[in-house]
């Protein structure tokens, strides 16, 4: 049996938390394409037969800018201690440059194996591609490179036995019908939050919070937070029409998760600079 920790680094938005979920073979994280999705250490377990690799999907490496972003960076700083390797996520769409040199310093004098996933080749031409992974490759001595598609599946399936392979023998940390760490209420948060994601833009998904206020075997109710009245109309919508599609959204996965039918109901509340409030960080379990 071989078993451990693998701590995923990378930019924000390269695709951490969808490769994370491909590895798992199932949705332990929410993704989106604004920049700072992730916004806490979420462990992502994939089973087999013979091996348990606990990934730690993370938020991005990023300059902190008020008391959230700061708990976010704390939060990766920290989670590189004690891994027996390191994935170190690229985007292959995106040029290879400062961001990634500042994360390589770091988990290149970790001492562990680093692996490249070079992710979203899907549809790229073999020459960009090539080229992409001479860049990647110039960032430090890398353990493997693996170009990736997490989104189609594409080398996933390589990448982990990678991964397995640099495991040292050890125990089950986690039950093996187990996915992730998070509790059900966070899961349920993070998937509201993963649907009004999708439907905002600009500055309103950074301000955008959820928190689970009630759950019993009828009944949800949680609260979407925001930081103006303004952010609150937008999430409101007309006639109650966003928060409506939002709850439309999140129902089938939150049913799932739960394995019966819910009356979900969700309430958007503004809350005053929570991004820099403590106690509300605390509360939120960021
Ligand atoms: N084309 C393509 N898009 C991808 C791939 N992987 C992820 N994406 C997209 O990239 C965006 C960001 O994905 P995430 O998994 O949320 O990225 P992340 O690195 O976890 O982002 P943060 O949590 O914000 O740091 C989403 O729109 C994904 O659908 C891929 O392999 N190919
Ligand atoms: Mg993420």
């Amino acid at each position: 049996m071989r078993s451990g920790f693998v701590s995923v680094a990378g930019r924000p938005n390269v695709g951490k938390s969808t490769l994370v979920n491909a590895l798992c073979g199932g949705k332990v994280a929410i993704v989106s394409d604004k920049p700072q999705t992730t916004r806490q250490r979420i462990f992502g377990i994939a089973n087999g037969d013979d091996y348990q690799l606990v990934l730690a999907d993370l938020p991005g490496f990023q300059r902190p800018q008020d008391a959230l972003t700061e708990r976010m960076q704390h939060t990766v700083d920290s989670a590189f201690e004690d891994v027996d390797c390191v994935l170190f996520v690229l985007s292959a769409r995106e040029r290879i440059g400062a961001g990634d040199r500042f994360i390589a310093q770091r988990v290149y004098s970790l001492g562990v194996p680093v692996v490249i996933a070079l992710n979203k080749v899907d549809r790229l031409k073999p020459s960009h591609i090539a080229q992409q992974m001479q860049a990647a490759a110039n960032l430090g001595p890398f353990h493997a490179l693996h170009p990736v598609s997490a989104k189609t599946g594409d080398g996933i399936a390589e990448l982990r036995d990678e991964l397995v392979g640099l495991l040292p023998e050890g125990p089950l940390y986690f039950p093996v019908d187990q996915k992730t760490d998070l509790s059900v209420e966070a899961q349920i948060g993070e998937l509201v939050r993963e649907k009004a994601l999708w439907l905002t833009r600009d500055e309103v998904p950074h301000a955008i919070s959820v928190e689970v206020d009630e759950l019993d075997d009828k009944v949800l109710r949680a609260n979407l937070l925001v930081e103006t009245e303004s952010q609150k109309q937008i999430l409101v919508g007309k006639g109650g029409s966003m928060v409506r599609e939002i709850g439309t959204k999140a129902r089938p996965e939150i049913e799932a998760l739960l394995g019966h039918p819910i009356y979900l109901e969700l309430m958007v509340k503004v809350r005053p600079h929570w991004r820099r409030n403590d106690a509300i960080l605390e509360r939120l379990g960021l």
